[in-house]
């Protein structure tokens, strides 16, 4: 059991748990819907006034909670690391290291990419008419974060969200509650202002709360059916929403690939966090001609990986986040066997440990009728499935609900982007696997069932904000030959519009000038 919910007296708690021994190891309030509705309303309050804030301050702000980060870093990492299961060397190197990268990213730059825009309005800027466009801040992002990556995931929206303005409350999953307090600490030790950050712990029942108090963004990450469920309650008031699903994300090693490094990248990308990675590698589609050495090559990696508590600093694969989630993968594993794939190595719970521990699983003969090639596992398996052709790989890359990430494999540069670019999915990467979230420059999203939205980079900055559309008339003494009245003059004016200026041929327009002109003697003459 990772977590338990457990009532006393009218208020109801969470215990949090570490999964990989059972122990609890803290204490949090589940708030109730009326709770989650006042935070939203400070939120609105602190907005006034945090909208008016410079890019510098927020900025200061920003890079102040960095230093926080990482005077406290071990802490921090421990923490993660009893909450999660995840060893400690990817608490630091997949949690922190992004989160203090993507901070300082958006406090230097955010002010460069929201400065306004001038846009390009093609013949309309010869009436003396020019357009520009302002981001302004949304108001109040809710932030509805799972517990995979509950510290660089809800951190990170979080310093995207401020450095534009806006104000947050982040509802953290119930099965890591105590990371999501660490952050709102981490903000406050920085000295946000109150109310600019909050972070209110609860369940599911919570995080509906929070849709239902109309924040001005939903910023969510979880599974395909929550997300659907977010979706339509976040309808019913327009509230806009960014979806980051679920994954089933492929990984196509063609022979001339580096096979030494993808067979390294395919251990990391499968079994980093135990699996629990929205774009793990969950499919592997290797080439025929080198499909048994390959995966000779992955077995033996596999079997030298050392599974222990997360808080060990040889451990390499630590506990999953709860036995519900372990049940998944075991169920997954044994369709696997009943459909006829064959488990190399692994596919037990590990008996050497009581907390919620699966050992590293490869499977060999997968094909993509089998469920667990069709349903996210979400766990430490690596099912192996081969091909002949480019043109197979890509059939079977795509033959998924899902479009997070995926990765090609090859020393043909050219083959790889060709194969790329025909893959359904938001990133794929060529002879690299996963860590793009990391980059925080980069936008971040999936297709498909995988989300809607974007996060990171330029796309996910500006869906922080709302972009509007200042438009000047420069000639603001002169009416426009569009108004009222309608008469036979008018109607020829437009009929010279629709075929000439509509052309957007600088040539073609000019024709429009005499019946412009006589439009306008008409208005000015009506007017007296
Ligand atoms: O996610 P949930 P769970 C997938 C993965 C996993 C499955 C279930 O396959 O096995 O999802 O995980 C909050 N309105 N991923 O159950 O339920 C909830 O409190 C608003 C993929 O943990 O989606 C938590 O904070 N919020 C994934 C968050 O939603 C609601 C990461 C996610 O919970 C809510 C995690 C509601 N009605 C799981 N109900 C990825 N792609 O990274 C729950 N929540």
């Amino acid at each position: 059991m990772s977590s338990v919910l457990s009532a006393s007296d009218s208020e109801q708690e969470i215990v949090s748990r570490n999964p990989a021994t059972g122990e609890a190891i803290g204490v949090v309030r589940l708030h109730s819907s009326s709770e989650v509705t006042s935070a939203v309303e400070a939120a609105r309050d602190a907005f006034a006034t945090w909208k008016e804030s410079t890019f510098s301050e927020r900025a200061r702000i920003v890079m102040s909670a960095r230093e926080v980060i990482i005077s406290e870093m071990d802490d921090i990492a421990a923490l993660i690391t009893n909450e999660v299961g995840k060893p400690m060397a990817e608490a630091i190197s997949t949690e922190i290291v992004p989160a203090l990268d993507l901070m300082q990213y958006f406090a230097r730059s955010a002010k460069d990419m929201l400065k306004p825009k001038k846009i390009d309005i093609g013949l309309t800027a010869l009436m003396g008419r020019t357009s520009r466009i302002i981001y302004r801040p949304l108001g109040v992002v809710g932030i509805i974060p799972a517990w995979n990556y509950p510290f660089t995931i809800p951190i990170g929206e979080a310093a995207m969200a401020l450095m534009a303005g806006n104000t947050v409350v982040i509802k953290p999953s119930e099965l890591t509650p105590l990371v999501g307090m660490r952050i709102a600490e981490i903000f406050r030790k920085a000295g946000l202002p109150e109310n600019v950050l909050q972070v209110i712990t609860g369940d599911g029942s919570t995080g509906a709360a929070m849709v239902e108090a109309k924040p001005d963004k939903i910023m969510f990450t979880g599974s395909v059916a929550t997300g659907k469920k977010v979706a339509q309650a976040a309808a019913k008031n327009l509230v806009p929403y960014v979806l980051e699903l679920g994954g089933k994300d492929p990984m196509v090693v063609f022979a001339d690939a580096n096979l030494e490094n993808a067979a390294d990248a395919a251990v990391w990308g499968a079994f980093c966090n135990s699996g629990q990675t929205c774009a793990s590698v969950e499919r592997l589609y290797v080439e025929e001609s080198i499909a048994d050495e390959f995966t000779a090559m992955i077995v033996e990696r596999t079997k030298r990986l050392r599974q222990g508590l997360g808080a060990d600093e040889s451990t390499d694969i630590g506990s999953m986040i709860s036995e519900n989630q372990l049940a998944i993968v075991e169920s997954h594993v044994n369709s696997f066997r009943q459909e006829g794939a064959e488990i190399l190595t692994g596919g037990r719970r590990n008996p050497a440990f009581t907390g919620s521990f699966f050992e590293p699983t490869v499977i060999t003969g997968a094909v993509n009728s089998m469920r667990g090639m069709r349903e996210e596992t979400f766990g430490p398996t690596l099912p192996i499935c081969r091909f002949n052709t480019e043109d197979e790989a890509v059939a079977l890359a795509n033959d998924t609900e899902f479009g997070l990430c995926a990765s090609v494999w090859s020393s043909d540069l050219h083959k790889a982007r060709r194969v790329a670019e025909r893959i359904e999915a938001g990133t794929v990467t060529i002879n690299e696997v996963m860590y793009t979230h990391g980059i925080s420059q980069t936008p971040w999203g999936g297709v498909k069932n995988s989300g809607v939205g974007r996060t990171h980079g330029d796309e996910g900055l500006k869906e922080l904000t709302s972009a509007q559309h200042i438009h000047i008339n420069h000639f603001g003494f002169i009416p426009d030959v569009w108004w009222l009245p309608y008469s036979p003059k008018a109607l020829k004016a437009f009929k010279a519009l629709a075929k000439y200026f509509a052309s957007g041929s600088l040539i073609k327009a000019s024709l429009v000038a005499p019946t412009f002109l006589k439009r306008l003697f008409e208005l000015r003459k009506k007017r007296k």
